[in-house]
């Protein structure tokens, strides 16, 4: 592999540079226009000491370029690989030093230069050191390219991790991408490891240094072999140091299963040793994110099973650490009055991170902890133990087996005669599953076309659909290491420059509201789409009332909630990162000139609002006033969903926490009489809100309409004039189903009702679009803002 003849005039350059580690190398000697080929003599540079090359070594079926300890070929390590991401190259490649760095040049290509260093054309020669750093220098001898900057998933003695850079695991032994865990170390001085598609939180750890609050850290290890965390006076030993001065290398590895290793080697006798291991782990089930999303983790004799829960299937049946995805026989949803299509799968003695969306329920009998998830539609899944029943949304994570939890899944059966929990049953290491009905009924129902029309055309099997036809770039996204957004539960935090550079410096407007303006931002090379909105006129309360407010918000999740990712706050930067809508918001699509949506599809925008509201009013665990709900803050997702936006910001805009509000925060035409009187504002202002937008939904027009016939300039007035002459069919704009229309002008009017009192509660306003309980006639408005 080795140049002989290189290896001998490095040998006498440097005696003895293994201390050098990151000095500056006086006579580097790998001039410009040096290259290497994968097959052709020199295949690598070596260091003087012959122990590390850099170069070509094989990979699947091409070649990849990186460092390695030099050992018997068969089992070189390698520690460090150039643009890991990338495909091998065939074996015609040539690298070469070129004054712009290292280039490579393909055949049928310009080239491209290696880990895109960029550095300038200053490079006038490169050294492979001792220590295992290759490094580039400038005419001074200057280095201004290091591989010891830029770890893979090793660092060596002598290299340090600075605060808030990371290691990531290769995928296997033999293929060096990027794989599925990652070391990070914090700002915040911790050393955590973390499943890579995870969103960082601390309940997605599964080994920490625990020396956060520290300070910035870095992370060294030093050629004793001695590993520690270090920044000015503080020090935090990792091990306690090992032999010094004998042909030893270390080298500390986060490996492919997740554990970060402390090795040496002793190249004279062609051996390594693990000295030290984080964590360690007897069962490998530990390492959170060994399987995937919605799989558990069971383990035999080290070796790994990783199953999928019922109902659902492997996203990928070769390599099932991936995770798992519902099966469309089984996908689950809410499926109003049918109920006796859903049912709760059992899965014994398997526990997940609980991330619960509500208070832990005290239950009295594991049944009930299975039907108090089937009674709520936002429910996908419970764990019961020591009566205690947690309510969980889909996917689960980090599945292992714990024998006093049990674990309820909500499946749908709408494949007659379908076993969607059979798959189960094939696998010996699979914990029992069993099947409850709902208690209260036997008979088998029907299903009616009708039913069946609605379950198809709910959110879950869209969801699933989007799923399936998106599965390529959801396994790309997975594999390059940043799925993290796409499922994830808690918001993220962010720095200011991240969010920055997501928006090309807050380049495209989308849109501006009462907080802000917000901002259409990319991640990931543009694969995620992100609204990132900027607030304004926040009130300063510190960093712990953002962060707290964060976590409310974080909390909610419900599908007509447009969901909070993640946030920003350094210093007075103030940024709330949301998934982003596609379809615009509702004022866009009922108020435009041409065209309006069709009235089944107007009745289920109501009842979207109506669900959304109804939780941030009753459901969340902290309860939350919207206090502007209109149009614009109603937005459509790719299945034209609607979800509410901007919820929870209004209390970050009020000094205090009474609620007696000192302004007026929300929109006129849209707020409710109290707002102009000196009275504590309830949820009962949202409901006047939400009156007023089904009223617009309705009729597809704006509250207030200068030129419409005078008695129709008012839309509040207008439908109650209408509703009271019995000519209903003058407001709407297209032929629709009259008692429906009754029912909703009359739910519209409750609403909006002058005296909070006589509105609905949302709870009961949900219940009156969804079933066919009486209405009673409303009163007149007693006046229209
Ligand atoms: C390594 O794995 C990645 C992702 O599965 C794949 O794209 C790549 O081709 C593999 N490389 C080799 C050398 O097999
Ligand atoms: C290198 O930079 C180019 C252009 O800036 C970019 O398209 C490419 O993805 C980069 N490659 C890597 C491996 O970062
Ligand atoms: C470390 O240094 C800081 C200031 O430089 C000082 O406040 C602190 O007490 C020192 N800590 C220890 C343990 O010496
Ligand atoms: C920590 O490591 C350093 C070497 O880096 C050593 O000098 C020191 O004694 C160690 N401290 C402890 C408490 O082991
Ligand atoms: C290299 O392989 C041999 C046998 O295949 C083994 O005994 C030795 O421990 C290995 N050395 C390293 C450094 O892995
Ligand atoms: C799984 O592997 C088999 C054989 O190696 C291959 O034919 C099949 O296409 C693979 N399936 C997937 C989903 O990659
Ligand atoms: C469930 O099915 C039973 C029997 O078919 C029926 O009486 C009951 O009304 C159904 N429940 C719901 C909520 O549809
Ligand atoms: C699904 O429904 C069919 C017919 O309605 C029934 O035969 C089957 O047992 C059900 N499967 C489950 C798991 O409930
Ligand atoms: C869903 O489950 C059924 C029954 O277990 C199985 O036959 C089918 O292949 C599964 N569908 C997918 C997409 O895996
Ligand atoms: C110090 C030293 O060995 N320098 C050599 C570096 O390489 C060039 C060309 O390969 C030689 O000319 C130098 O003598």
């Amino acid at each position: 592999m080795a140049s002989a003849i290189s290896y001998i005039l490095f040998l006498s350059i440097f005696s003895s540079a293994f201390a050098l580690g990151k000095a500056q190398p006086r006579q580097s000697n790998i001039s410009l226009d040096t290259s290497l080929r994968p097959t052709a003599n020199p295949t690598s540079w070596q260091s003087p000491n012959g122990r590390f090359a850099f170069g070509f070594y094989p990979e699947g079926t091409g070649f990849s370029i990186g460092i390695w300890l030099v050992a018997s070929p068969e089992n070189s390590t390698v520690i460090w690989t150039a643009d890991r991401d990338e495909p091998p190259v065939t074996k015609d490649a040539v690298l070469k030093l070129t004054n712009e760095g290292l280039k490579l040049l393909l055949q049928h290509s310009e080239g491209r230069l290696i880990s895109n260093l960029s550095t300038g054309n200053d490079a006038s020669s490169a050294s492979m050191l001792d220590s295992g750093n290759f490094v580039i220098c400038d005419s001074n001898f200057n280095v201004i390219w290091e591989t010891f900057d830029n770890p893979t998933d090793t660092i060596m003695a002598g290299q340090v991790l600075l605060a808030g850079s990371e290691l990531v695991s290769s995928l296997s032994g033999t293929n060096h991408s990027s794989g599925n865990f990652h070391l990070i170390m914090q700002k915040d001085g911790n050393l955590v490891l973390y499943p890579v598609a995870s969103p960082d939180t601390p309940g997605d750890a599964y080994w920490a240094s625990g020396t956060n609050g520290d300070g910035s850290l870095s992370l060294y290890l030093d050629d004793k072999g001695w590993l520690y965390l270090h920044l000015g006076n503080v020090t935090s030993n990792l091990t306690s140091g090992y032999r010094y001065g004998t042909p030893l290398v270390y080298r500390a590895t986060l490996g492919v299963d997740g554990i970060f290793r402390l090795y040496s080697h002793d190249l004279e006798l062609n051996t390594q040793q693990v000295l030290k291991e984080f964590p360690e782990v007897t069962d490998p089930c530990e390492v959170q994110g060994t399987c995937g999303l919605n799989s558990y983790c069971t383990s035999a004799n080290g070796q790994v099973v990783c199953m999928c829960l019922p109902g659902f299937d492997y996203l990928d049946t070769n390599r099932t650490s991936s995770g798992c995805r519902r099966n469309i026989t089984t996908a689950a949803g809410c499926y109003l009055g049918n109920d006796n299509m859903t049912y709760m799968s059992t899965l014994e003695s398997v526990i997940w991170m609980v991330d619960p969306y509500g208070a832990p329920l005290s239950v009295t009998s594991k049944e009930d902890c299975g039907e108090e998830c089937l009674k709520d539609c936002n429910c996908d899944a419970a764990l019961f133990s020591d009566n205690t029943c947690r309510k969980l949304v889909f996917p689960l994570r980090y599945g292992k087996t714990d024998d006093s939890t049990t674990t309820f899944i909500k499946l749908v059966n709408i494949s007659a005669g379908g076993t969607p929990v059979s798959s189960q049953a094939e696998s010996p290491a699979a914990a029992p599953v069993t099947t409850i009905r709902r208690k209260f009924s036997a008979k088998i129902l029907t299903v009616s076309a009708a039913i069946i029309a609605c379950i198809i055309s709910s959110l879950a099997a869209l969801i699933f659909f989007f799923h399936r036809y998106r599965a390529g770039r959801y396994r790309r996204l997975w594999r390059n290491k940043e799925p993290a957004l796409v499922d994830e539960i808690a918001p993220r935090p962010f720095s200011y420059h991240e969010l920055r550079e997501a928006t090309d410096g807050f380049k495209e407007e989308i849109g501006k509201g009462a907080f802000g303006t917000v901002f259409k931002g990319t991640l990931h090379c543009g694969q995620r789409i992100l609204a990132v909105k900027k607030l304004e006129k926040v009130v300063d309360e510190g960093e712990r009332e953002f962060r707290t407010e964060m976590r409310t918000i974080g909390r909610t999740h419900h599908k007509n909630l447009v969901r909070l990712l993640g946030f920003c706050d350094e210093g007075t930067n103030r940024l709330l990162v949301y998934e982003y809508m596609s379809n615009g918001s509702l004022a866009d699509l009922i108020f435009k000139a041409d065209g309006h949506p069709g009235w089944d599809e107007r009745v289920r925008i109501v009842l979207d609002i109506a669900r959304g509201i109804h939780y941030l009013h009753e459901e969340c665990e902290t309860r939350i006033i919207h206090c502007d709900i209109k149009p614009q803050n109603i937005l459509m997702d790719d299945n034209w969903t609607a979800k509410i936006s901007d919820f929870g910001l209004a209390k970050l805009l009020m000094p205090s926490e009474t609620r007696t509000f000192t302004g007026i925060r929300g929109t006129r035409g849209y707020l409710a009489p109290e707002w102009h009187k000196n009275v504590a504002i309830t949820v009962k202002a949202d409901v006047y809100s939400f009156g007023i937008v089904l009223l617009e939904i309705v009729c597809c027009r704006k509250n207030m309409e200068l030129k419409a016939e005078e008695d129709a300039i008012i839309l509040l007035d207008w439908v109650h004039n209408c509703f009271m002459d019995g000519e209903l069919e003058k407001l709407v704009p297209d032929e629709v189903d009259m008692t429906e229309l009754n029912r909703l002008v009359k739910v519209g009017l409750w609403c909006t009702q002058s005296e909070p009192g006589s509105r609905p509660s949302m709870k009961n306003v949900v219940t009156m679009l969804e079933t066919n309980v009486d209405i009673s006639l409303p009163h007149p408005p007693g006046f229209s803002s």
